[in-house]
C-alpha cells in the first residue's frame, strides 16, 4: 500500500482572470459559470477530483475586489476562508495584469505558510516577449513563488501543474466520499446556469442585481421539473429582465434548459418567472437565506 494524500487546493485572484475556467478544466465539469464579466463566480465552489491514491479538493473563489455592498463583503468572506484552510493556494494572475486589487490579500499570499503555485493565465493572448516580461514582472514580486504559465482555456501546461498539486498534498485519508465531484446541491447548478446566462445576455447593473432561487426541483425517471425564480432589486429591472412579450426571459429559459439537459445528462423542463425582492443585495437576513453566509 502506498500513501494517500489529500488537501484543500484553492484558487484566488483577481476578477476575471480564469479561476472557475481553471477549475472545471481539472475537475472535467462544468462546475462553475464562466463569463467575460467580472464578478461571475460569487459563491466558493467546491470541485473534487479522485484517483485511487489521492483526493484534490479544489476551490473555486470570487475574485477580489474591494466591497462595495453587502452581497460583495459575503463574497470576500469566501475569499478569506480559503485562505485559512488551504494546504496549497493557486495565486492566478493574467497576462498583462498588475497586482491584486486588494493590497491585504497580496501580502498574505507574500506570508503564505503554505505553499504557492503562481499561475500565469491567458498565455494563448501572449508572445514569447510579452509572456517573458511578465514571468520575470511576478518572479520580481513574488520571489519565494513557484511559476507557471498556464492557458486554463487552452489546457496548456494544465496537467503539470495538476501533477505539481499532486507532489505538494499531504498525507491524509479523503474528506470526502471518493464518489463526491462538488459540495454543493444539484439546484445550486440551475440557480448558476441561469445566472450564467443573464449575465450574457443583460448590460451593465442588471446582472449584478440580480439573485436566483430553485423552488422546485422533480427529477422523474426520464425529466427533470424545475421552478425557479429570478430576483432583481426594482421594478424597471424586472420589466427589462422579461422583454418584449416576454422574448427575453424566454432566450434564458431555453439557453439554460440546453445546459442543464447536458449537465444531468436528462429531459428537463424549466420554468422560470420574475420577482422584485428590493434591495436584497444588502439585506443580511435575504443574503444568508441565498446561502451567502461566508
Ligand atoms: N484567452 C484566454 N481566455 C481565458 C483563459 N481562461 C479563461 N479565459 C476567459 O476569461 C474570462 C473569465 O473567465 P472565468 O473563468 O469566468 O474567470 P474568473 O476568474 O472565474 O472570474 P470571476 O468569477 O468573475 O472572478 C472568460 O471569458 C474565459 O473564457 C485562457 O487561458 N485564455
Ligand atoms: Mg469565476
Amino acid at each position: 500500500m502506498g500513501v494517500h494524500k489529500a488537501g484543500f487546493v484553492n484558487i484566488i485572484g483577481n476578477p476575471n482572470v480564469g479561476k472557475s475556467t481553471l477549475m472545471n478544466a481539472f475537475v472535467g465539469e462544468k462546475l462553475s459559470i464562466i463569463t467575460s464579466k467580472a464578478q461571475t463566480t460569487r459563491h466558493r465552489i467546491l470541485g473534487i477530483v479522485n484517483g485511487d491514491d489521492f483526493q484534490m479538493i479544489l476551490s473555486d473563489t470570487p475574485g477580489i475586489i474591494k466591497p462595495a455592498y453587502e452581497l460583495q463583503s459575503s463574497m470576500m468572506d469566501f475569499v478569506k476562508s480559503a485562505f485559512e484552510d488551504a494546504d496549497v493556494l493557486l495565486y492566478m494572475v493574467e497576462i498583462g495584469e498588475k497586482a491584486l486589487k486588494d493590497e491585504r490579500f497580496f501580502e498574505r499570499i507574500k506570508n503564505s505558510t503554505v505553499p504557492v503555485l503562481l499561475l500565469l493565465n491567458k498565455v494563448d493572448t501572449a508572445d514569447q516577449e510579452l509572456l517573458e516580461e511578465q514571468a520575470q514582472y511576478w518572479q520580481e514580486l513574488l520571489p519565494t513563488v513557484e511559476l507557471h504559465p498556464i492557458s486554463a482555456l487552452t489546457n496548456f501546461n494544465i496537467k503539470n501543474v495538476f501533477e505539481r498539486i499532486i507532489e505538494l498534498l499531504p498525507e491524509s485519508p479523503a474528506y470526502y466520499p471518493k464518489d463526491q465531484l462538488t459540495d454543493r446541491p444539484e439546484r445550486f447548478f440551475v440557480n448558476e446556469t441561469i445566472r450564467e446566462k443573464i449575465l450574457i445576455h443583460y448590460k451593465k447593473e442588471i446582472p449584478y442585481a440580480v439573485e436566483i432561487e430553485t423552488e422546485e426541483f422533480f427529477e422523474d425517471e426520464d425529466i427533470i421539473r424545475m421552478r425557479s425564480v429570478i430576483m432583481v432589486e426594482r421594478d424597471s429591472q424586472k420589466g427589462i429582465i422579461i422583454g418584449h412579450k416576454g422574448s427575453a426571459l424566454k432566450r434564458v429559459g431555453v439557453e439554460a434548459r440546453k445546459d442543464l439537459e447536458k449537465f444531468f445528462g436528462k429531459q428537463v423542463h424549466i420554468e422560470l418567472y420574475v420577482k422584485v425582492n428590493k434591495n436584497w443585495r444588502s439585506d443580511a437576513r435575504q443574503l444568508k437565506r441565498f446561502g451567502y453566509n461566508g
